[in-house]
């Protein structure tokens, strides 16, 4: 059992009321229910499951395959006519009132990293259904069609959303995912089709907007005590693996000065990484999250490392300036220690704000409903930054508590869940009488 299942807190139920008990009957805004999203959150959770009380649902797993299925029942329930695109993303859709308008999106993503939480993506994804679901129990009809997406392959470098924003490159669709199937055997895997992703895609103009519930994933709604947040921009993502070769010999016989260790010049590597990206002003971070040496033996010197190297910010072009930085000082590390450094870019999304005017929906409703409120960019990608290229795009956060994520770890409160998806129900309400153009 999660340790969600506590009641809702009572700021929730006190803005439920604020909402709704001064309005007669007939004019109650209808009001999510947050306790059953807490219920699916946990049935969720058993997907994957992990004995660290997180979940392993790693994009392509059957884990994944199976979470999907619940997903797509809660979906058929809620009333959506449920589909999976080409790039294997599933589409709830429900038709608007008003012909011709291009459909409003809400949704996130439900795969997992390795060892994750059972809120990143989840609380979004639950949050949206419930949304679809409410609108239906209330008799609302919105004038936009609504189609709640569940991405897929969020934690692989938003790879669903990046096929309905863009283009996935052949490039991309052989790289194997941590599931450890290439992303295109993924996408026949989860139902979709690699060879007519065409379909998938999305122009500008055929979406009216998008807007994502998530967890902060950081501290700072939590340690302030402030409701939600309102994202003003998502950061830039560059992934590259790095491959250093030196020569692999035997470890008892070959003199200390004659080594040519992959292993010491990853050391210094990783070293120069975190001392170039905190060398300069701003909040760019920089990692290197991923190490394989090899032929890996206690009695051999290694011969090859490669390691997985990430920076993020809110600025792309200080991305490149870092990783100038950085391949400058791994030609000094190479030539010290007689390897060689290569890098192979394998992920690059571009940072993107979000729409203000859907920041002064969002913003707005929440204080209608009588939360705390701050603006904040958000360090973690999200499948809202693909839909920029296309779409207005906004982002709601609740707190992360302790800002832990991408742990067993990870925890939002059921009371900030619901808070949240009243807040995306709120938003949606109002953006769908709006004119966006
Ligand atoms: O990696 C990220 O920032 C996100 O959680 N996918
Ligand atoms: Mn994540
Ligand atoms: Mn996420």
């Amino acid at each position: 059992m999660l340790k969600n299942q506590r009641p809702i807190i009572p700021v929730f139920l006190a803005a439920l009321c604020a909402a709704g008990s001064a309005l007669p009957q007939q004019q109650r805004q209808p009001a999510v229910n947050g306790a059953r999203i807490v219920a699916r959150l946990n049935a969720l959770s058993e997907f994957g499951k992990n004995p660290q009380g997180g979940v392993s649902r790693l994009a392509y797993s059957e884990a994944d395959l199976r979470g999907r299925e619940y997903v797509m029942g809660l979906m058929r329930e809620a009333k959506l006519d449920v589909s999976i695109d080409s790039a294997g993303n599933i589409i709830g859709r429900r038709a608007g009132g008003e012909p011709g308008l291009a459909p409003l999106l809400i949704g996130s993503h439900i795969d997992s990293v390795p060892e994750g939480g059972n809120y990143d993506g989840d609380v979004g994804s639950m949050g949206a259904i419930e949304v679809a679901q409410t609108l239906v129990e209330s008799g609302v009809t919105l004038r936009h069609p609504l189609e709640v997406v569940v991405f897929q392959n969020e934690e692989g470098g938003t790879i669903g959303s990046h096929a309905i924003g863009g283009e996935l490159t052949e490039k991309q669709l052989n790289l194997v995912t941590n599931s450890g199937k290439r992303i295109r055997d993924g996408i026949r895997f989860i139902g979709g089709d690699p060879e007519k992703l065409g379909g998938a895609r999305r122009r500008r103009g055929g979406v009216t907007a998008y807007l994502e519930l998530h967890i902060e994933q950081g501290g700072i709604l939590d340690s302030e005590k402030i409701n939600i947040g309102v994202v003003e921009g998502i950061v830039g993502i560059k992934q590259w693996d790095v491959t250093i070769e030196g020569f692999a010999n035997h470890a008892g016989t070959t003199p200390m000065n004659q080594r040519r260790d992959a292993m010491l010049a990853a050391a210094r590597f990783i070293d120069a990484v975190n001392r170039i990206v905190t060398s300069m002003p701003g909040r760019q971070v920089g990692t290197v999250g991923k190490i394989q040496a090899q032929p890996g033996a206690y009695n051999v010197i290694p011969g090859r490392v490669i390691l997985g190297l990430e920076l993020r910010d809110l600025d792309e072009k200080k991305i490149d300036q870092l990783f100038d930085k950085i391949s400058a000082e791994a030609e000094q590390i190479a030539r010290a220690a007689g390897v060689k450094f290569s890098f192979t870019q394998t992920n690059s999304i571009t940072p993107a704000p979000t729409d203000e005017r859907l920041r002064r929906i969002i913003d707005g409703a929440a204080k209608e409903l009588g939360f705390t409120v701050r603006a904040m960019p958000s360090g973690a990608g999200h499948d809202a930054q693909e839909i920029a290229r296309i779409a207005p795009v906004g982002m709601i956060f609740i707190p992360s508590v302790d800002g832990i994520s991408h742990s067993p770890r990870e925890y939002s409160r059921p009371g900030d869940i619901g808070n949240g998806a009243a807040v995306l129900l709120h938003s949606l309400l109002k953006l769908d009488k709006m004119k966006l153009d």
